[in-house]
């Protein structure tokens, strides 16, 4: 697949939705879920991202969580964050519906997101479901208490057998419904119902453009595959587009 064709259907779009994964985030320095950085401690995050595992030993997972926010703590925002930032405001509508909790498309400056499985940076009360931002590293006290009544919080993460927040599902499959092109950029296709937007999306005769730096099980279902990775084919995108009125 040329990546010339890529943009041309992207020159003639008018509604664009992107799915992004963690292998967006991996030129920013963040070890993504499946590849090398998918163990911590010789666990799976299957085995630790769940509610279960939380009720068996908060602090443990909260290990595992205060880890990752000390190292996103020390990440930026790449060139393919940056890019799709810019593209929100080059078509009319544009909705970017992610699977990364660690907050980078919001700081490259995109604000049309559905940040599908939660934020890194939101605690939960445990007993009053109240939530709040902080984004100090290491937090005080590991686990976390609320301050308000000193529950135990937990990280306000959509967990595996939890259902994704409601309207944020919505928003993301009426964008798939919608859309001319949906873009799927560093995922492996693996964790549903978020890769599901892909049928949906198809279902729909929208075109679906994968951009990843291998094969996945999205790979013989979307309209086209681009193999390199995000942070050079978005820009590579991007120059191909004309320039945005
Ligand atoms: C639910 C938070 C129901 C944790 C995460 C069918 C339908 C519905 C559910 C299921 C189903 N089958 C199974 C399920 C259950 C489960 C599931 O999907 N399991 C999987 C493992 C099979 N799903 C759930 O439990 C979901 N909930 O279904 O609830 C329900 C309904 C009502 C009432 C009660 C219950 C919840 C799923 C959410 C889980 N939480 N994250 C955390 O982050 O701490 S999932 C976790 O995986 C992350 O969010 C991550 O983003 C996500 C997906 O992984 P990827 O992003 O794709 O990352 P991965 O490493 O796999 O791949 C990276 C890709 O990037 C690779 O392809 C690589 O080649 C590529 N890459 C690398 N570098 C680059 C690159 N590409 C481009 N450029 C590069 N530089």
């Amino acid at each position: 697949m040329s990546i010339a064709l890529a943009a041309e259907w992207l020159a003639d779009a008018r509604q664009v939705t992107v799915l992004t994964g963690a292998g967006v985030s991996a030129e920013s320095g963040i070890p993504t879920f499946r590849g090398d950085g998918g163990y911590w401690r010789k666990r799976r995050v299957e085995e630790l991202a769940t509610p279960a595992a939380f009720a068996h030993d908060p602090r443990l997972v909260w290990e595992w969580y205060e880890e990752r926010r000390q190292t996103v703590a020390q990440c930026t925002p790449n060139a393919g964050h940056r890019v799709l930032a810019a593209w929100e405001k080059r078509f009319p509508f544009f909705l970017l519906a992610t699977q990364n909790v660690d907050g980078l498309h919001q700081a490259a400056g995109s604000v049309r997101v559905a940040p599908l499985h939660g934020d890194l940076w939101t605690l939960r009360c445990t007993a009053e479901g109240t939530e709040r931002a902080d984004h100090r590293t290491p937090l005080p006290e590991l686990p976390p208490r609320c301050p308000a009544c000193g529950a135990l919080e937990r990280p306000a993460i959509v967990w595996f057998g939890e259902p994704l927040p409601k309207e944020r599902w919505e928003e993301a499959t009426q964008a798939a419904v919608v859309c001319d092109v949906l873009l799927v950029i560093g995922t492996s296709g693996v964790v549903q119902p978020a890769a599901s937007l892909v049928d949906t999306a198809l279902a729909h005769r929208a075109r679906v453009i994968e951009i990843n730096l291998q094969e996945t099980v999205l790979s013989d279902v979307v309209s086209a595959s681009l193999r390199g990775p995000a942070a050079t084919v978005l820009p590579a995108l991007d120059r191909l587009l004309p320039p945005s009125t």
